[in-house]
């Protein structure tokens, strides 16, 4: 049986999806296009799908019969209302991050999940399936002893003028709150944010560098750099230091050089380039999951957990330096 997915949000990640479901991945097709702005929809059709139909009501998309799935890949703030409308019509979904930019919003997800009585939702936290991340949370279950502290970086090489001071957290370090909440296995108690000097090539709306320190219930503390002006690549990493030693998140293959009395390696500048093996994974993951009318992967659980911590570092980003505590209640059976 071959996958109908449906996808909302034809920008850079819709086109891409859709690229890898068409292209690269076995078992679906995009039957179904929509975006607010008619013209990506058009691109995409024209560049990954051209059997496609474009829909101009996005829950039309969603009720068809034609669609078995839906990608959720438009700006985040309208996720919340595409991923309950997909849960409501009973249709797996996967959803880019964040699930939602709020607590309350990726609540409502949980609760209309649990409702269905199943798992019906993932979310993009790709991070978690790069062979990368995977060797490194061996390497802490066999290799580091208990973990200590944690040094992360996520820099871009820049942002565009509508990137302002509180999408470091909500569209940045989420993929670190939920990829070291995994590695750790464990949840955050706290968050305090740190400013440096401003760098002169951030705009006026945002405040870049930032520096997070994030507590945990275990005693681990981690501190994650957001510099999304860092001009010279796209650069992920991440330290564990543990009881009995370090471990550390491994560069992207590139060739080395040694010429001009240089030793050299690139550096990327795409995110799209830096975890494309883990997007194919996570998607072939779901379409495996939603063709048994299910879902798999990071849930929604996860997702909320990502969102109460997003907004505490965005109300300690407020609080400069002053300690803002993260609870959470208990987590439902349905993600036991
Ligand atoms: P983008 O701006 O390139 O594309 C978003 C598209 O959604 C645009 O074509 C826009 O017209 C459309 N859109 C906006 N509101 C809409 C609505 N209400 N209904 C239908 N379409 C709508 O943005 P990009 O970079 O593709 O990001 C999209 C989402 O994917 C964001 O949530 C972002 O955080 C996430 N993302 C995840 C990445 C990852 O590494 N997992 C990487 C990049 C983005
Ligand atoms: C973007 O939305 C992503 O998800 C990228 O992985 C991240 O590095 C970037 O900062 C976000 O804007």
């Amino acid at each position: 049986m071959t996958l109908k997915i449906g996808v909302i949000g034809t920008g850079a990640i819709g086109q891409d999806h859709t690229r890898r479901i068409n292209e690269v991945l076995a078992g679906a097709r995009v039957t179904a296009l929509n975006d607010v702005n008619r013209a990506n929809a058009e691109t995409c059709q024209r560049q990954y799908a051209p059997e496609a139909r474009i829909f101009d009501d996005p829950h039309a998309l969603i009720r068809d019969a034609d669609v078995d799935a839906v990608l959720v890949c438009s700006w985040g703030q309208t996720h919340e209302e595409y991923v309950l409308a997909a849960v409501a019509a009973g249709k797996p979904c996967f959803c880019e991050k964040p699930l939602a930019t709020t607590a309350e919003g990726a609540r409502r997800i949980v609760e209309a999940e649990q409702a269905a009585g199943k798992r019906l939702v993932q979310v993009g936290f790709m991070r978690r399936y790069d062979p990368g991340y995977v060797a490194l949370k061996k390497a802490v279950s066999e290799v580091t002893g208990a973990p200590l502290m944690v040094h992360a970086a996520h820099r871009n090489p820049r942002v565009g003028e509508n990137y302002v001071t509180p999408m470091a957290i909500h569209d940045t370090l989420i993929h670190e709150i939920d990829v070291l909440r995994w590695l750790l296995d464990d949840d955050y108690t706290s968050a305090r944010v740190f400013f440096p000097r401003k760098s002169p090539r951030a705009h006026e709306k945002l405040r870049d560098p930032q520096v997070v320190v994030l507590e945990t219930a275990g005693g681990v503390v981690i501190d994650v750099e957001i510099f999304v002006n860092c001009h010279y690549g796209y650069d992920i990493q991440c330290e564990i230091v543990g009881e009995d030693g370090i471990a550390r998140l491994p560069e992207p293959m590139g060739i080395q050089t040694r010429s001009g009395a240089v030793l050299g390696q690139p550096i990327l500048m795409d995110w799209k380039d830096r975890f494309i093996d883990s997007y194919d994974y996570e998607l072939a993951d779901f379409l495996k999951a939603a063709a048994q009318g299910t879902a798999a992967g990071p849930t929604a659980w996860d997702g909320y957990v990502a969102a109460v911590t997003a907004d505490a570092c965005v109300a300690a980003q407020e609080a400069e330096g002053q300690a803002v505590s993260i609870d959470l209640p208990a987590r439902p059976s349905l993600y036991a």
